[in-house]
């Protein structure tokens, strides 16, 4: 028998915690498909941010480290500097990237860490009640701006 859909090896059996809709579940499974297809299954290491996806290391079957809020690409290059031949990539959420991580994705980037960076961009705050994040769009209603982000008041939506 032929099997056309099973759950990659990468990806544990576990419940996951996310609300119904919730993408985070479909980008896990991206991500354990992608380490499965690349072969690199016994070398990888996840770094776990802070957000809705804080529990992540349940869900996958590699290494896993959490980081503090927005500091996964840091983590990250600890990690990638101490084991070089580590496959290692952070799995962050807008709030965690663009906003109180900035500064460390920046520079991690302007270092040219060899680390991939998983970026989830929902636009707003999840995990802490749907607040508008430095990635809401103009116009766009979140618990914090329920009229729309009004950009003469909050700046526009940064570029990331
Ligand atoms: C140092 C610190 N500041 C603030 C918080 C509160 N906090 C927890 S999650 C979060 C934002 C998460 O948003 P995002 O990264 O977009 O992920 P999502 O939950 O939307 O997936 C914030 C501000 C925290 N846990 N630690």
């Amino acid at each position: 028998m032929k099997a056309v859909y099973e759950r990659p090896e990468s990806l544990s059996d576990a419940v996951t915690h996310y609300c119904p809709g919730c993408t985070h579940g479909v980008a896990h499974r991206l991500v354990a498909e992608t380490v499965d297809e690349l072969g690199v299954h016994d070398q990888t290491v996840g770094i776990a941010s802070v957000g809705c996806s804080v529990f992540a290391y349940n869900y996958f079957e590699f290494d896993f480290q959490q980081a503090a809020h927005g500091r996964a690409p840091a983590v990250g290059t600890g990690i990638k500097r101490v084991h070089p031949d580590a496959v290692v990539f952070a799995y962050q959420g807008d709030g965690d990237l663009a906003s109180i991580g900035t500064a460390e994705i920046v520079h991690a980037a302007m270092r040219g860490e060899n680390i991939t960076v998983v970026f989830i961009n929902n636009a707003i705050y999840g995990m802490t009640g749907g607040q508008m994040a430095p990635t809401t769009l103009a116009g766009q209603k979140a618990s914090t701006s329920p009229a729309g982000r009004d950009t003469q008041h909050a700046g526009s939506p940064i570029r990331v």
